[in-house]
């Protein structure tokens, strides 16, 4: 694959010697990372370029296209070749979704699926693809492996990736996966989303007798940060998360590499930057994600105040929660959000309803929000402990009759259907999830 990139920049360069570039990508921390890169790679190349960050590629991202340019499409673009096919222009894609269609004569593309070697993250091929365009460019590994973290990529590390890790510096500890694992253990617990430990989460006063009982202490009044931790102290602590917490149901669900960075000259934990990158991106401030990756030192306030925003939002809309109108059986659950929800973040709501343990296993939890325009219903599916039916087919079946997109996988997938059909959408998306409950 190495090979087949360097061949893929140098047609790059030759296609883009007197034409300008389109970079389109993602909005996610993938997609974002992705195009920081590029973006730092095409400056130091003094080339025209301008950059479009989508959520996703449909139809009205093609009505805008560009006649006169070579398209390079980040961490996305591998399952719109019906699209792709009828441009006039020269295409370059760096993509890791799955190919479902041919590839047509106008594009080409780096996909590791092609390659059937390990799987690289969009960042970690538009940086290796910077690499190609200039050595220079190493400098940017680091926002390959936050990008990889963002698509939670790391539990299986192959050769390429091991070998970006080492041009990144990015130091890795294990341990403990909470995050910011840079900040003292109280506050982490405290406020961390990714747990729930009840009478302690949330609870200042909760966390220090939650601290005590396990025996680890304050040194001269301060706890240490995660990292500090010794291995024994670890070992407690994960103990007795996975006994109490609500939602943790097997200690390996926590534990595992931290990665940790030196960003804006401080070593900061790489899942915390990939947080707030995909906090930014999901409220609209795509271009305060990029220069955030870029450290530029403006940026950073300003993504460290929609961060906080954003996660006040999250818990505005958990607490919304019991006012929403709902359709509720033993087998699913749909919600359904309207206006209520911003459609950036019900995703991030229907993961945190299936990861909790109010609902059994195997339960399919859609949460539906209107779009800002108000023209379309963006709606998220999740399996409540990842073990049941494929809600990515009951998805693809409804929106066979009521017409759509649908993206994700097994346990977790999302749609977009017109807002006229809502009606229809929600009486198919029944008819459907109650055959699929007779068939298992
Ligand atoms: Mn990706």
């Amino acid at each position: 694959m190495l090979n087949a990139i360097s061949n893929v920049a140098k047609q790059f360069l030759e296609k883009t010697e007197n034409k300008p570039i389109q970079v389109i990508s993602h909005h996610d921390t993938d997609g974002i990372t992705s195009a920081s890169i590029i973006t730092k790679a095409l400056q130091r190349l003094n080339k025209e370029f301008s950059l479009r960050i989508v959520k996703q590629l449909d139809s009205e991202v093609f009505k805008e296209m560009p006649k006169d340019k070579v398209i390079l499409f980040l961490d996305l673009a591998s399952n719109s070749f019906q699209y792709i096919q009828d441009l006039k222009n020269q295409v370059f894609i760096l993509d890791h979704h799955e190919i479902i269609s041919e590839i047509p004569g106008n594009v080409t593309i780096i996909n590791p699926h092609l390659f059937h070697e390990e799987e690289i993250s969009g960042a970690g091929l538009s940086y290796l693809f910077a690499k190609e365009l200039d050595n220079q460019n190493t400098d940017l590994a680091y926002l390959a492996v936050i990008g990889m973290v963002g698509d939670m990529l790391e539990k299986n590390l192959g050769k390429i990736y091991t070998n970006i890790l080492k041009d990144s510096k990015v130091v890795i500890k294990k341990g403990l996966t909470l995050y910011p694992a840079t900040r003292p253990i109280d506050k982490i617990l405290e406020y961390s989303s990714d747990i729930y430990i009840p009478n302690v989460s949330g609870s200042s006063a909760g966390v220090n007798a939650f601290l005590r009982d396990i025996g680890v202490q304050r040194i001269n009044n301060k706890y240490k940060n995660l990292i500090e931790l010794n291995p024994e102290e670890t070992s407690k602590l994960i103990t007795a998360i996975s006994l109490q917490s609500t939602n943790i149901k097997d200690s390996s669900e926590i534990i595992g590499n931290i990665y940790l960075v030196n960003f804006f000259n401080k070593i900061e934990d790489v899942r915390q930057i990939s947080a707030m990158i995909n906090a930014c991106s999901r409220l609209g401030e795509s271009g305060t994600a990029i220069s955030l990756c870029l450290q530029n030192k403006k940026a950073k306030a300003k993504a460290e105040e929609i961060y906080t925003h954003y996660r006040q939002n999250i818990v505005s809309a958990l607490a919304d929660l019991p006012h929403l109108r709902k359709i509720e059986n033993k087998n699913y659950l749909i919600i359904l959000a309207e206006d209520k929800i911003k459609d950036t973040i019900i995703g991030t709501i229907a993961s945190i309803l299936s990861n909790s343990k109010n609902y059994e296993e195997g339960k399919a939890i859609i949460a539906m929000a209107h779009n800002e325009r108000g023209d379309k219903i963006k709606v998220s599916a999740r399996i409540v402990g990842k073990n049941g039916k494929n809600i990515r087919e009951v998805l693809n079946s409804v929106i066979e009759e009521v017409g759509g997109e649908v993206g994700g996988h097994k346990f977790a997938a999302g749609c977009l259907v017109e807002k006229e059909k809502e009606q229809q959408f929600i009486d198919m998306l029944q008819k459907k999830l109650e055959i699929e409950m007779v068939k298992i």
